[in-house]
């Protein structure tokens, strides 16, 4: 049984997804940031970094959305959902899952961390009128990869996709227009999978708190 510490719409609902969609047994242990609750001495020992999401899976403690997921994958090889590693492919997953983190989440979570994460004192107003350009530059790149095709690796769905469809949700959340319909077919497309429905209301069942929608 996997454990996983988390929040509702935040980076640990891909977590969820993923484990919804390789169909696996987990415990969902809330962590309400909103409360202090990731500050807390228990939670810090989990993740000195004090964030979520964090997955327990025997000895081994894990965090980072996107190598959480990889991992999952990688444990359950026959759902198809991470390629092996060593192929080309899982060159490609990986190319592209670290794109998503390092190039078309980080403007978005600039604007998290100056409007809402950050104390006031650190916020820097000045950086909100250039980050949506930055977001529309690397949410350009993404949809030419796409072009012609209808995932980002391979003939078929892979976390990766969950990863970069879950971020260009929180672009919406963010009120943050990319402006290209392509790119919102694609996340419409893998936003509509059975397991992100699943994940949705096992979150609302049992980690939802009142902080509102982060993505
Ligand atoms: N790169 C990390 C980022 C984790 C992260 O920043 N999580 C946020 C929620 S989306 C958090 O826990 N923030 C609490 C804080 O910054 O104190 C990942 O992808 O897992």
């Amino acid at each position: 049984m996997y454990e996983l510490y988390g929040m509702s719409r935040t980076r640990s609902t891909r977590v969820v997804w993923a484990l919804e969609e390789l169909g696996l047994e987990y415990r969902i242990h809330p962590v309400d940031l909103s409360k202090g609750a990731g500050q807390s001495a228990e939670f810090l020992k989990l993740n000195p970094a004090g964030k979520v999401p964090v997955l327990i899976d025997g000895e081994l403690v894990l965090t980072e959305s996107a190598a959480i997921c990889t991992y999952l994958g990688d444990q359950h090889p026959l759902a198809g959902l991470v390629p092996r590693p060593g192929t080309t492919e899982r060159g490609q997953y990986d190319q592209w899952s670290h794109f998503v983190l390092a190039e078309l989440e980080q403007p978005l979570w600039t604007i998290g961390k100056h409007t809402l994460a950050f104390p006031e004192e650190k916020r820097v107003p000045e950086i909100l009128a250039v980050v949506p350009w930055e977001f529309q530059r690397a949410a350009a790149v993404l949809d030419k990869r796409l072009a012609g095709r209808e995932y980002l690796v391979g003939d078929g769905f892979t976390l990766v996709d969950l990863l970069a469809a879950h971020t260009l949700l929180w672009a919406r959340a963010f009120k943050v227009p990319h402006g290209i319909a392509s790119l919102d077919e694609y996340e419409q497309r893998i936003c509509s999978r059975a397991a992100f429905a699943r994940a949705r209301r096992r979150e609302k069942a049992e980690i939802t708190t009142k902080q509102g929608d982060r993505g």
